[in-house]
């Protein structure tokens, strides 16, 4: 008997090959393995929603140029067909348009494992056919990655890995004002792949040390239970608000660190004259504050006179940013920390990003592993991510992102492999109005999501449980060698060889491929890590040792880290790389654009929508990680079923808002506003905000006629949300700003069909 390993975003697994039927189990030396993962091999093998043949949609056979593409049929067909299919696609519209028709941006979390990454592998594919339209940042902190540079003169994932330990916090941090939570919810998740979960963990440890830990957000259980822990409700959107008004305490009590201000920051003059009001009119005090984030003046007061007698970790949720003026939070926190004059100092200053994945502040050396090329980029034509719509809707219009100014390119074709946009984009009915406009989509996926459903050409592709891999995470200590479970159902093909026949009918296998099998592709990216492993002092095994033994174990060193500390110690010898090459509370860069929506410091602008300029019945829209699958990924398994309300989504409710409205627990609720609407199962939660509802992301979009319009009766958010950027500097998504009526549906509901394969028909039927 050999034990073998796979790994995931969620966890990583152990199996005996020679059991029968072969079950996965959770990684033995994980101490906290997630529940996801419980599900993962029923959902990867479920009949009903794996695609088993290439299929192409009806509609676009017979030239309708997708008029037809929001519920069609699909006929199946040889994969040489469909290869030829996309083949032609491709040629005619790069001879017709250009290689900037093209649009490849693709975002998506796909699989963990290096070789078999679907983005990779289809950006190198692009690249060699001559280019593609591409995209800038992510889904999960857009605003943050166009801000950070400015502020901190690092990019945002540099400011990751240089976060402050968990070790340092839980040794001296005496106040986390956890802004959003820090929660074992999200910290489920690691990019890449993950053998060790360890932030509630590390949470415990810090309460038994007596760290007291305030959450501060709309849900009490963003922070899970630990010992010195308590709640401060805020209102949705309005945490700028208070930041500003805990730093005007400060500044009118003479609190703030002038020292630490005048040695390590620029423009505090500017932003501090804005707090006070000297420079609009408007303090920022406890008072203005109040009525804006909901919490009583003397409970602002109260927070901020504890705050100089503390020692305080300002802690940001990613999400903080992923809502209306995203950037000013994390700008207005860095003020906050910077006033306290902590930053720098072990366990203390500023922090985005704990608990949001597994990765935040562990006390590990990372090492950077090699990846797959991609090849240099052809085309330098790009849209921030979250502007898809935008750009499918108003080809030619002027945008603006990080100081540039730039239009939106006229695609004609799509190709999008390991994403899926109609879970993660915002106002869903928006974007398939706009998916409407290309010529040709092309998808690869191993499951009939939403997105596939709404492709002309459907490619199934293989999950990592059908194939070797190689789990190589620079956040983790352990490489694994993903061994694959079974042979791939159906007709299904690995990424690789999916482009592979492309890239042959295209005339560049030899170039893609570089005469190279999957097995050499991964014999010959480990022995560039053997490479990487010796520089940093690591004897890594040969690739068939490492492929026989599974695991190896990189070190057990911890490497304790503070944020910005050689900085702090001294900024003359440390300089940051930012023009000041200070911590800029003033950028004159940003400044210099005169953006209606991001000054030159940070500023409070009021979202587009909150829940006190709208009449009563309205309820703020909390749609938040999913703490059952990972965003739509094993939607169909039995962990994520088990925690639907009768077949649907789950939503929340405050208890005493919900009876409010007549309703109770399992009934059936339709969510709607201007946008949209979608059916919800009800549940009640004592420990949440009476303004709002919360609807985790994931729910497989499932848009049906009903006697209220067409709407999702699963219960997917984004039918919800606003498809808005943060700002004209970030425009990051803003998932988390939005309003809607809550109402119970009466009548019979109809059920929910997502999860099982869609309409087939012939060629020639119909
Ligand atoms: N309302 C709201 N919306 C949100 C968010 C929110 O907080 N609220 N969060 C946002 C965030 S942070 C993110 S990161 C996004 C996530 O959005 P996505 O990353 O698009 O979501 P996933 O469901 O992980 O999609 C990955 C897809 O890749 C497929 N896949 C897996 N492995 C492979 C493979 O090997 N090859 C191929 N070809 N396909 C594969 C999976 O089946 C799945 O369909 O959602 C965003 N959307
Ligand atoms: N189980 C699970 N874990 C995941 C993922 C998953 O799909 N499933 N996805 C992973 C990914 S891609 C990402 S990017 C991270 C995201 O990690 P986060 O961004 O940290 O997670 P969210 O759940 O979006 O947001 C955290 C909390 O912020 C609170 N919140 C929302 N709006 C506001 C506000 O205006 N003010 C305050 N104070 N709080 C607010 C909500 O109550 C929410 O529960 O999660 C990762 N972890
Ligand atoms: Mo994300």
């Amino acid at each position: 008997m050999a034990l073998k390993f796979t790994s995931s975003h969620w966890g990583s697994y152990q199996f005996d090959s020679s059991d029968d039927p072969v079950r996965l189990r959770t990684f033995a030396d994980d101490p906290a393995p997630s529940d996801i993962g419980a599900g993962w091999q029923d959902a990867a093998f479920d009949a009903d929603v794996r695609i088993a043949r290439p299929a192409i949609r009806k509609g676009w056979l017979y030239g309708d140029r997708g008029a037809a593409r929001n519920d069609d049929a699909y006929v199946e067909v040889p994969w040489d067909e469909a290869l030829d299919f996309a083949a032609q696609a491709m040629t005619q519209t790069i001879e017709a348009h250009g290689n900037q028709a093209i649009y490849g941006g693709s975002y998506g979390w796909a699989s963990a494992g290096r070789f078999h990454h679907a983005q990779s592998q289809l950006r190198r594919f692009l690249n060699l056919a001559g280019g593609y339209t591409g995209s800038k940042g992510t889904y999960s902190h857009a605003a943050a990655e166009v801000l950070i540079p400015h502020i901190l003169g690092m990019t945002n994932g540099q400011f990751a890995e240089n976060l402050t330990t968990w070790d340092q916090i839980a040794d001296n941090c005496t106040l986390m004002l956890a802004f959003g939570g820090i929660s074992a919810r999200t910290a489920q998740i690691a990019a890449g792949g993950v053998t060790e979960h360890d932030v509630a963990a590390w949470m415990q440890r810090a309460g038994a040390n007596g760290m007291q830990t305030l959450c501060i957000s709309p849900l009490m259980n963003d922070v899970d239970a630990v010992a010195g822990l308590s709640w401060q409700s805020i209102r949705p959107g309005s945490d700028t608000a208070l930041i500003m008004a805990l730093t005007h305490e400060l500044i009118v009590k003479g609190w703030h660190d002038t020292a630490f201000l005048d040695r390590c920051v620029t423009g505090w003059d500017t932003y501090q004259a804005y707090l006070t009001g000297a420079a609009d009119g408007q303090a920022k005090s406890s008072e203005w504050a109040a009525p804006l984030c909901d919490i009583a003046a003397e409970d602002i007061r109260a927070l901020a006179r504890r705050l100089p007698k503390e020692r305080v970790m300002v802690s940001m949720a990613w999400g903080m940013q992923r809502s209306d003026h995203g950037e000013q939070p994390i700008w207005a926190g860095l003020a906050l920390a910077a006033a306290l004059g902590q930053i720098g100092q072990p366990g203390t200053g500023f922090g985005f990003g704990y608990g949001s994945t597994n990765m935040g502040g562990r006390p590990q050396r990372f090492i950077s592993w090699p990846a797959l090329s991609q090849g240099p980029a052809k085309v330098l034509d790009y849209i921030p991510v979250a502007r898809i719509s935008d750009m499918l809707l108003y080809p030619g219009e002027v945008f603006t992102y990080d100081c540039e100014t730039r239009r939106y390119p006229d695609i004609k074709l799509v190709y999008w492999a390991g994403g899926n946009p109609f879970h993660h984009h915002q106002d869903l009915n928006r974007l398939e109005r706009a998916w409407m406009r290309p010529e040709t989509i092309i998808v690869h996926d191993h499951s009939w999501t939403a997105t596939a459903r709404r492709a002309d050409i459907v490619l199934p592709c293989t999950t990592p449980l059908e194939r070797d891999d190689l789990m190589l995470n620079r956040k983790d200590n352990r490489l694994l060698y993903m061994s694959r479970l079974r042979a791939p159902m159906g007709e299904a093909r690995d990424d690789y060889a999916i482009f592979n026949g492309l890239a042959r009918r295209l005339g560049f296998k030899d170039a893609f491929t570089e005469g190279r099998s999957v097995e050499d592709w991964q014999r010959h990216i480990w022995e560039l890590a053997v490479a990487v492993g010796t520089s940093q002092g690591l004897k890594l095994p040969d690739y068939d040792h490492f492929k026989a033994q599974g695991v190896f174990q990189c070190e057990t060193d911890t490497e304790s880290r503070t944020t910005l500390g050689d900085f702090v110690n001294d900024p003359q010898v440390h300089p940051l790389n930012t023009p000041s090459k200070r911590i800029e509370i003033f950028s004159d860069r940003i400044a210099r654009e005169n953006l209606p929506d991001c000054a030159g410091h940070p500023t409070w602008y009021a979202p587009s929508e909150k829940t006190d300029s709208v009449a009563a019945g309205w309820f703020h829209l909390i749609s938040n990680q999913p703490r059952t699958r990972l965003h739509a990924q094993l939607d169909n398994g039995p962990i994520a079923k088990a925690a639907k309300t009768n077949g649907r989504e789950t939503c929340w409710m405050k208890t005493q808002a919900a009876q409010a409205l007549g309703l109770q627990a399992g009934d059936v609720v339709l969510l709607h506003n201007a946008r949209g609407g979608c059916l919800a199962g009800l549940q009640l939660d004592p420990d949440m905000r009476a303004d709002c509802v919360v609807l985790p992301t994931g729910a497989w979009l499932d848009l049906q006629d009903t006697p209220r319009g067409r709407i999702c009766v699963h219960g997917n958010p984004n039918i919800l949300t606003l498809d808005k950027g943060t700002s004209g500097l970030g425009q990051g998504n803003i998932a988390h700003t939005a309003v809607v009526q809550i109402e119970k549906w009466d009548g019979p509901a109809p059920p929910v069909r997502v999860h099982q394969q869609p309409r087939f028909t012939t060629k020639t039927e119909g």
